[in-house]
């Protein structure tokens, strides 16, 4: 299949994830002023070798950033927590608690959306479970995590040509690579690196994806009437 995103899609939006350590009083200026700078759906906590406690006081201080903006802040692989810190819900990998145990702890109004790899089998489960989402990644080389799957544009231009429930780009992502996922349909770019590294702060780094995202839209949208060549 050689077609591009969708037509009647909505436009990709950005999915912020945290750096694996933070400290979440000087964070919490970061990500305010990342979250100004320009469209973002949803925001991930994912604190690696955090313990619980951290993992709180993070989610207490950074949800009313979020949700003061409108923007969705969901915990990694913790359905307990995202469910006591009042969190908009949980991001499960394969080997984290599955869709069900996520969705009992969560309940029915939170997000759960699931990592499926490169794998349309996973997804595919996922999607008939009931998850908000599916993630599939890594799409680049990434320092931030170790991937054992490289995903293809072309999973997302199946998924997003026979299902409805929104796909989301994951891995090595950036401001100048993001384009072809965007126009393949994804509905979210995942970014870590990208934006908490950007030389030039995290505010600019959203700031730029927000164009680059807008621009690789309306390109698949030209492109799907006909107006610009492949
Ligand atoms: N899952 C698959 S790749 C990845 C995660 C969490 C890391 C993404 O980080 P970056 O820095 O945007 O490559
Ligand atoms: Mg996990």
């Amino acid at each position: 299949m050689n077609s591009d995103r969708p037509v009647n899609k909505e436009r990709c939006r950005l999915y912020l994830i945290t750096p694996a350590r933070i400290d979440p009083v000087p964070f919490a200026d970061d990500l305010s002023s990342a979250l100004d700078a320009g469209d973002v759906a949803c925001v991930q906590l994912r604190l690696k070798d955090a313990d619980d406690d951290a993992v709180r006081r993070a989610a207490e201080t950074l949800l009313p950033i979020a949700q003061t903006r409108g923007v969705a802040l969901i915990l990694n692989d913790r359905p307990d927590l995202a469910a006591e810190t009042g969190a908009d819900g949980v991001h499960v990998g394969q080997h984290d608690a599955d869709y069900r145990m996520a969705r009992a702890a969560v309940g029915a109004d939170a997000i759960v959306g699931v990592t499926c790899h490169d794998s349309r089998d996973l997804a595919m489960r996922a999607g008939e479970q009931g998850a908000d989402y599916v993630a599939f990644g890594a799409f680049f080389p990434t320092s931030t995590k170790e991937t054992k799957t490289r995903a293809d544009p072309e999973t997302l231009r199946w998924w997003s040509g026979l299902f409805v429930v929104p796909c989301v780009a994951i891995g090595g992502i950036t401001i100048g690579n993001c384009g072809p996922l965007v126009r393949a349909g994804a509905d979210f770019i995942a970014v870590v690196s990208a934006v908490w590294d950007h030389p030039e702060g995290p505010a600019t780094a959203v700031a730029a994806f927000d164009k680059a995202i807008g621009q690789a839209t309306d390109e698949a949208a030209d492109r799907a009437a006909g107006h610009a060549p492949d």
